[in-house]
C-alpha cells in the first residue's frame, strides 16, 4: 500500500517536472538556433516517468539510460549547467563535451551513462545491481528504456538473469508507442508490454504514464521488493513524446492509425495536468508560480553558462579513453 504523499513531495514532483520540461525547451532552441552539434532526443511530454521513479530511489542507487535521457539526469539533480554543455560539446560539460546529448552522464548521480544502442542500458542496469548484491549493499538499478527495446535480445537476456539471480533491478519501459517510425502495435502482439513479466516469473506493472503520482506509487512497490531480495519488476509507463523521435524529426508518422493521436495525448500533459491537480487540492498559485520563476532562472544561467564555456582543446580528444 503506497504511502500518503506530503505536501513537500507533490511540490517537489511538479518542480522536477516543470524543470525538465524548461530544461527541454531550451535544448530545442539551441537546435534550431544552430548552436548544438548534432542532434537530441527530447524527452518532452515523458517527464512523469523519470520524475516518479527516481523520487523512489536513495542518493546512491543506480541507474542506467537511453538515447532519451535528459530528463533522468534531472530527475535524480544533475547539473543543468554541466548537462548543458555537455549537449553542446563545451568542455565543462559531464564528459568535457565528448558525450554529447546521447552520451550524457552524471556519475556522481549514480547515472551510468546513456546509451545510443537501443537496450544497451539493460545489461548495464543489470550488472549494477548484480554488483550491490554481491557486495552487499541495498542498492537498487533501474534501467529506463523505450518501448522498441523490449524486442531486442538484451531484454530477454537481462531479465531472465535478473529473475533467475534476484537481482535488484527495475525495468522501466517509457511506451510512447514508437521506435522511431515504427508502432509497437504494429510489431508486438501483446496489449501491455509488462505482462511479459509472467515469462521471466516476475511481477509486470502497467502505469499511466502521465501520471507522476501513479509511476511514483508503482516504483515505490518495485523499490520496495527489490530492497527485500525479492528481485526485479517490470513496470510500464504508458507515455507519449511531444516531438518525432529527434529534434529533427516531425513525427508525422503519427497521424497513420488516428489523425489526432497527438493531440489526445497533449491535453493529458503530464505536467500541466498535475499543475491543475495541485491547484485543485488548495495549493496557492503563487507559491507554483515562484517555484517556476526559480526553475526558469536556473535553466537561463546553464544555458548561458554553457554558451559562455569554451570548446575543448584538441589535446582533450585523446584523455579519458580506453587505447
Ligand atoms: C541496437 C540498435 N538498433 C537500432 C538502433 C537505431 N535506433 C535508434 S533509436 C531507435 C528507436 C528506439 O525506440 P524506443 O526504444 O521505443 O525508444 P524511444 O526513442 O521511443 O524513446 C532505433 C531503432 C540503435 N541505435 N541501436
Ligand atoms: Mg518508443
Amino acid at each position: 500500500m503506497a504511502k500518503k504523499l506530503t505536501k513537500a513531495q507533490r511540490l517537489g514532483f511538479y518542480e522536477t517536472m516543470y524543470r525538465m520540461r524548461r530544461f527541454e525547451e531550451e535544448v530545442f532552441e539551441f537546435y534550431k538556433r544552430g548552436a548544438m552539434p548534432g542532434l537530441a532526443h527530447l524527452y518532452l511530454g515523458q517527464e512523469a516517468v523519470a520524475t516518479g521513479v527516481c523520487a523512489a530511489l536513495n542518493a546512491d542507487d543506480y541507474i542506467g539510460s537511453s538515447h532519451r535521457g535528459h530528463g533522468h539526469l534531472v530527475a535524480r539533480g544533475a547539473d543543468l549547467g554541466k548537462m548543458m554543455a555537455e549537449i553542446l560539446g563545451k568542455e565543462t560539460g559531464y564528459s568535457h563535451g565528448k558525450g554529447g546529448s546521447m552520451h550524457i552522464m552524471a556519475l556522481d548521480k549514480g547515472i551510468l551513462g546513456a546509451n545510443g544502442i537501443v537496450g544497451g542500458e539493460i545489461p548495464i542496469a543489470t550488472g549494477a545491481a548484480y554488483s550491490a548484491v554481491y557486495r552487499g549493499t541495498k542498492q537498487v538499478a533501474v534501467s529506463f528504456f523505450g518501448d522498441s527495446a523490449t524486442n531486442e535480445g538484451t531484454f530477454h537476456e537481462s531479465i531472465n538473469m535478473a529473475a533467475a539471480w534476484k537481482l535488484p533491478c527495475l525495468y522501466v519501459i517509457e511506451n510512447n508507442l514508437y521506435g522511431i517510425s515504427v508502432d509497437i502495435r504494429d510489431v508486438t502482439n501483446t496489449e501491455n508490454l509488462a505482462d511479459r513479466a509472467k515469462g521471466y516469473g516476475i511481477p509486470g506493472i502497467v502505469c499511466d504514464g502521465m501520471d507522476v503520482e501513479a509511476v511514483y506509487a508503482a516504483a515505490e512497490e518495485a523499490v520496495a521488493w527489490a530492497r527485500r531480495g525479492k528481485g526485479p519488476t517490470i513496470i510500464e509507463c504508458k507515455t507519449y513524446r511531444w516531438q518525432g523521435h529527434h529534434v529533427g524529426d516531425p513525427g508525422d508518422y503519427r497521424m497513420r492509425r488516428d489523425g489526432k493521436e497527438k493531440e489526445k495525448w497533449m491535453k493529458k500533459c503530464p505536467v500541466a495536468g498535475f499543475r491543475k491537480k495541485l491547484l485543485k487540492d488548495g495549493f496557492p498559485e503563487s507559491m507554483i508560480l515562484a517555484l517556476e520563476a526559480k526553475a526558469d532562472a536556473e535553466v537561463r544561467a546553464a544555458a548561458a553558462f554553457a554558451e559562455d564555456s569554451p570548446y575543448p582543446d584538441a589535446p582533450e580528444a585523446f584523455t579519458d579513453i580506453f587505447v
